[in-house]
């Protein structure tokens, strides 16, 4: 038996021997130090020594391939092209323009002249030689950014809600995520001493009073949101606060644990799961109930499976009223009973809109997130030339969009002509389907992705566009997301339509979320081709043109038609 030095001190739960090996990696790692330093100087490959791959996710870097020329590269007897993607952590998704030039000059740079906005509203830099990631990091610290905990068995990035027009509540909500995310960090120096070259300090008390010398037992995401905009999909993360407001002040929030998106295909322990409202706190408890609810998942969760370590499995292994009763016992406190609320939509409101203290907004669609310089948009130089005049901020939305937020309004023909000068205007111009349409990075950087999501979603909206033209349904709202695999990185089961990828150019196709991000959808039909799925979709787009009932939505008309089960229980097992 492997002897490790693991706190026990939070890890009550489960025997030492039965742990997986990653809990092994991160009680040995030295609080994430591991040898990544040593790894970043070996010359004689672009890759880092086998577990450094894993600590680095803790620092917010990935170690990738080009997939596209992986099969080339192993002909020619070479190592597989490997370069590194590094997440920003961004709470609530809020920069500065300074921020926003920074982040541009990086891309440039070191990240294959690209940036890729998240569904976590955050960036990634991909592409970036081993040999160039010190400098990336120190490029951020600069703009006070840095990748700390944007990947790893920790706190991820938190989000919050965008929403321009109430501008007062949207200040107050970011400025509690901000502490949130503060406070959830990893407090290890071993960030410090790797990236930036500092000299380790010694610290009284342990390095990481949370999380000990094993973290999370796996990921852990924490978003707050403000109704009605569930921009955030409050239910699909693992703590969600949903923020109560009365007469324009912030009363406190609902609490809203055990959301989650991935799976895995053909193995029915794993699933979605919708997150389960289980009371109401008080507006000064937040940083309590972020503490109270992840040190129960830090103690419960299950450390020997890590395909069954997330939250939500936690819960419904447990059981929801003993997991609440955990987090009261912790808090010292009983929740209340949760408060009423009312979701709409969880999508972005395209276009300029005006905040209630006068200053103005635009929100920006990027098309799945990648802001480049493309043959016909010259999207990567425009908004470096929007950075360099605009003197409010940008918010990255859960939508992968960009909002240039709070305008004063003698500022907005400056804005305007810039917009209009780069053809930026022109992305907002598309059908209710573009506009509500989310897919995840996958090919050629992610190493898990089965078929094609960011580069083949577009050439598909444009064909079922062609269906949505036929029936007069052009700028009807529906909510569609793919992803190259079924972990889910684009939220997938709560959309209209969704596609997660089985293989090369096959999807299973799914139907009926919920437009508001309130119901899963399921399966229709598995691992098919673009005729199949286009034809299943004219079929229902064609029978929902005929008979919606009045603002009937399309996923809940698929399910009025028997397209497709409604699934009541916020989870389903559909293997
Ligand atoms: Fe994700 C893993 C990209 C949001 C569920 N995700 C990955 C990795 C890191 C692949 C890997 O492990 O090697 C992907 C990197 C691809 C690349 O080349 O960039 C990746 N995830 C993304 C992003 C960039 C998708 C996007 O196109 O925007 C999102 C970054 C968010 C951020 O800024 O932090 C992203 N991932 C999500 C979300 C959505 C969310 O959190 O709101 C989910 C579903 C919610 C959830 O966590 O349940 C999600 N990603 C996963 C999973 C499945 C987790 C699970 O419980 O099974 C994996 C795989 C894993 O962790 O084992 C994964
Ligand atoms: Fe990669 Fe799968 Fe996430 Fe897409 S859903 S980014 S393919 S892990």
């Amino acid at each position: 038996m492997t002897v490790i030095n693991v706190d026990r001190s939070h890890d009550i739960s489960q025997p030492l021997e039965k742990l997986s090996p990653d809990e092994t990696l991160k009680a040995n790692s030295d609080q994430l130090r591991g040898t990544i330093a040593a790894g970043l100087e070996a010359e004689l490959t672009a890759a880092v020594p086998g577990t450094d791959i894993k600590l680095m996710k803790f620092h917010g870097v990935y170690q990738q391939d080009d997939r596209d020329i992986r099969d080339e590269r192993r002909r020619q007897k070479l190592e597989p092209a490997y370069r590194f993607m590094a997440r920003v952590r961004l709470p609530g998704g809020v920069l500065s323009p300074s921020q926003w030039l920074k982040l541009d000059e990086l891309g440039r740079a070191y990240a294959g002249d690209t940036l890729r906005l998240t569904t976590r509203q955050t960036f990634q830099l991909h592409r970036v030689h081993k040999k160039n990631l010190r400098a990336v990091m120190q490029g951020l610290r600069d703009v006070l950014l840095d990748t700390r905990a944007a990947c790893g068995d920790d706190s991820r990035g938190v989000m919050a809600s965008i929403n321009p027009q109430l501008s007062a509540l949207h200040a107050e909500i970011y400025a509690l995520a901000k502490k949130a995310s503060d406070h959830a960090i990893p407090k290890t120096g071993a960030y410090r001493e790797i990236w930036y070259g500092e000299e380790r300090v010694a610290t009284k008390g342990p390095e990481e009073p949370l999380y000990g010398k094993t973290y999370m037992p796996r990921k852990f995401k924490i978003g707050f949101v403000i109704p009605p905009i569930n921009d955030i999909d409050v239910y699909a993360q693992d703590l969600g606060f949903i923020a109560i407001v009365e007469g324009k002040k912030l009363k406190g929030f609902n609490i809203a644990i055990g959301g989650g998106m991935g799976r895995t295909d053909n193995a029915p322990k794993t699933y979605p799961r919708l997150a389960t409202v289980i009371g109401f706190i008080p507006k000064d408890k937040v940083i309590e109930t972020c503490d109270a609810t992840m040190e129960v998942q830090r103690d419960y969760g299950d450390r020997a499976d890590r395909s069954h370590a997330r939250f939500k499995y936690t819960i419904d292994d447990k059981g929801v009223n003993f997991i609440k009763a955990e987090i009261e016992s912790r808090l010292g406190f009983s929740l209340q009973p949760a408060k009423p609320y009312n979701f709409t939509s969880n999508g972005d409101a395209i276009g300029w809109q005006k905040g209630e203290d006068g200053r103005e907004h635009f929100t920006l669609l990027i098309e799945n997130g990648r802001v480049s310089n493309f043959a016909d948009i010259k999207l990567f130089d425009g908004l470096r030339e929007i950075a360099r005049v605009h003197k409010g901020m940008f918010r990255v939305t859960p939508n992968q969009n960009l909002i240039i937020a709070d305008i004063e309004a003698g500022d907005r023909p400056a804005i305007e002509g810039l917009l209009n000068e780069y053809g930026l205007d022109r992305l907002n111009a598309g059908s209710g389907l573009r506009l509500n349409a989310m897919a995840c990075v996958a090919l050629p950087t992610c190493g898990l992705a089965m078929a094609e999501s960011e580069r083949y979603l577009p050439t598909l909206i444009g064909k079922i566009e062609t269906i949505l033209a036929e029936h007069g349904l052009t700028d009807e709202p529906i909510t569609i997301r793919m992803t190259g695999c079924p972990n889910g990185c684009a939220r997938p089961y709560i959309a209209e339509i969704a596609l997660t990828g089985r293989a090369p150019g096959k999807y299973n196709l799914y139907l009926g979320g919920g437009f508001h991000g309130q119901r899963l959808n399921k399966m229709v039909l598995e691992n098919v081709g673009e005729p199949a799925i286009l034809d299943h979709l004219a079929m229902v787009i064609g029978h929902f043109a005929k008979e919606r009932q009045p603002d009937e939505r399309f996923g809940d008309f698929a399910i009025r038609a028997g397209y497709v089960a409604e699934v009541k229980e916020g989870r389903y097992f559909n293997d």
